[in-house]
């Protein structure tokens, strides 16, 4: 197939999954044509039927704010046209799903069908989604896709309750490539550049937003660091920062925690972490959560949206109500008593994330390809 693939290219979870299946359609043999306003940080420049398609940005000084969904929309056009494709998939919905839609009308008029599938990845619906200045595009392009699907069951709930869907909405979990962990092809890190040997890694990696809630990633740590040696390292960057680094210099445990800004390869800080803190306030799938049980890392997270079906409770890590501290500080500290107990629960961990893996995930994605161009609308 000639896939059209449109996303956002930044570290984000809904580029990642993106760019992340656009590599594997390409190495299963299809064309897949990438499209965005910058390369995707984990676009593979050497795979061979993978193609890029930069979206540029006019600036006029009429605009205060640049149409963006109106040059993607050209741009679609443009390369279903000049690269022959068969459908595009597009990853978050606003603007991505309302510009292939226009795409699709533009090219319907010139007697070209091209289906599009649009796939909800989180925010898109229970953050700016909920925002009321967005609903009757987001709902009306989410019901005109020829496929929709949600990364999670959590997902899908809250789709179908905070907008009027009349189309199907699949199921499909985001997943994890196996085979670009534990290679050691990320670059060495020294453990020892971060921690001494008797203390415990506790990481949380993010897009520093509110919604990411890292002021309560500090307090567990405050409280896991009362009571065992333990580092804390935090890694990515955003608008949160600036409070951040103000609540981590007042802390009474400042010079324990690590801030290293954007790393392409979280799996280099995975390698020498023994605890995943994310204690967000929604999370529709919880990648971040993925990522670090497949480095075999267990994970302190929050029961809510897609957290229960990635994670699950007990095994590879413990999930506890939003905001309760003390539970989050209990069940770190349960983890990390012995060696013993953490190697349980890191086993768990990959295990479970095993259950994630690309090779169950893919087919999936063909399936619902296959559907839409069975069924042009
Ligand atoms: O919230 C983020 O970290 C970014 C956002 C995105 O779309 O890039 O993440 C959402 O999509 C990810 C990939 O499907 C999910 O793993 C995240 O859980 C989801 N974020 C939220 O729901 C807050």
């Amino acid at each position: 197939m000639r896939i059209g693939i449109v996303c956002y290219p930044t570290l984000g979870g809904s580029g990642i999954v993106a760019t992340e299946l656009g590599i594997a359609l390409a190495e299963r043999g299809h064309e897949v044509h990438l499209i965005s306003y910058k390369k995707p940080v984990k676009f593979n420049d050497s795979k061979s039927g993978l193609h890029y398609h930069e979206v540029e940005i006019s600036t006029y000084p009429l605009f205060d704010y640049s149409p963006y969904e109106v040059v993607l929309a050209s741009k679609l056009v443009d390369v279903v046209k000049s690269e022959n494709l068969d459908l595009l998939h597009v990853h978050y919905a606003i603007p991505h799903a309302s510009a292939a839609f226009l795409a699709k009308t533009i090219l319907e008029a010139e007697g070209i069908k091209i289906p599009y599938i649009t796939t909800l990845h989180g925010t898109d619906i229970t953050l700016v989604g909920r925002d009321n200045a967005f609903r009757s595009v987001i709902t009306f392009c989410i019901n005109a896709s020829d496929v929709v699907t949600a990364v999670s069951d959590s997902l899908k709930k809250d789709t179908l309750a905070t907008f009027d869907i009349t189309n199907e909405i699949e199921v499909v979990h985001n997943f994890i490539c196996p085979s670009n962990y534990g290679t050691g092809n990320v670059g060495e890190i020294n453990r020892s550049d971060y921690a001494n040997d008797d203390e415990r890694i506790i990481t949380h990696i993010s897009n520093f937003r509110k919604v990411k809630r890292i002021p309560d990633v500090i307090k567990v740590f405050t409280g896991i660091a009362k009571e065992i040696p333990a580092k804390l390292i935090l890694v990515g960057d955003g608008p949160e920062m600036e409070s951040i680094k103000k609540l981590a210099d007042e802390s009474e445990f400042a010079d324990r925690i690590v801030f290293t800004g954007v790393v392409k390869d979280p799996e280099r800080i995975h390698s020498i972490s023994d605890l995943f803190v994310l204690p967000s306030e929604s999370e529709s799938f919880g990648l971040a959560a993925l990522e670090a049980m497949i480095s075999r890392v267990p994970v302190i997270g929050t029961n809510l949206g897609g957290m229960p079906e990635v994670v699950g409770s007990g095994k590879s890590g413990f999930l506890c109500e939003l905001g309760d501290i003390d539970d989050m500080i209990a069940k770190a500290l349960e983890i990390l008593k012995s060696d013993d107990t953490l190697n349980v629960f890191k086993d768990e961990a990959h295990e479970k994330a095993l259950t994630f893996d690309i090779i169950n995930i893919l087919p999936k994605y063909e399936a619902l390809y296959e559907k839409a161009l069975a069924g042009r609308k």
